[in-house]
């Protein structure tokens, strides 16, 4: 049986998962965090750009009202690179503004098939925008989950991933954030996954 999202985080942040409603998307550029939003709300709130240039410069929010009442507020920021880029780095910390008084929890976004230094790097400026505790609220996700496999390619556990695969500032990072890693297919149906989010509440 395929888990929800939503019964993943709640499994990955239990007990505190059920206070979770403001949800900020950060990580490197074209990492999939529009995709992801999309895939947390249930619907196509964000824009994700398929090519290799386009990138969201500006925050966008979306908001979905679970079955259960409870509205999930998420907002998708831009990819940081640098965080001397000021523009980016502002737009970035408008997250704080859109879910006053802050986020609940980060969803740091990566890629498994991707050059890790782009994952590293923006590790490392997300730190220095929003401080060494930024981890302490931070869900790792790894999407695009079907390439996340075995040699004979059965998925493997994305714990056994992380500690196959990763380098050591990805796994210094894992265990900051209390090992909190959830890896998501965004290239499900938009029907299945809502009537999947549905179907738990
Ligand atoms: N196969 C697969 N592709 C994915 C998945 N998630 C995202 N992608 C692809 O990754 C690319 C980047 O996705 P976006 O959602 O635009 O990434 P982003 O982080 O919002 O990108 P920027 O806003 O430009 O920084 C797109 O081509 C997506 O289709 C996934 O789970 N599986
Ligand atoms: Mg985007």
């Amino acid at each position: 049986m395929i888990l929800s999202f939503w019964r993943l985080i709640m499994r990955a942040c239990y007990p505190s998962a059920f206070r979770i409603n403001k949800i900020a998307l950060v990580g490197a550029r074209r990492s999939g965090k529009s995709s992801l939003g999309n895939t947390l709300l249930g619907w196509n709130a964000f824009q994700p750009i398929f090519g290799i240039e386009s990138v969201s410069k500006l925050c966008a929010v979306g908001l979905t009202k679970l079955p259960s009442g409870k509205t999930i507020n998420v907002v998708d920021t831009p990819g940081i690179t640098n965080s001397k880029d000021q523009a980016v780095v502002n737009e970035i910390k408008k997250s704080i503004v859109y879910l006053n008084p802050g986020p609940h929890a980060f969803l740091l976004v990566m890629q498994p098939d991707r050059s890790l230094q782009e994952d590293i790097k923006a590790l490392k400026e997300l730190k220095n925008v929003f401080g060494d505790s930024f981890l302490q609220i931070t869900i790792m996700i790894m999407v695009c989950r079907n390439q996340i496999c075995h040699e004979n390619s059965s998925l493997m556990d994305i714990h056994e991933f992380i500690a196959n695969s990763a380098c050591k500032e990805i796994i210094e990072a894992y265990n900051l954030c209390g090992k909190r890693i959830i890896a998501v297919d965004n290239r499900r149906r938009t029907s299945s996954r809502r009537k999947s989010i549905e179907n738990k509440y």
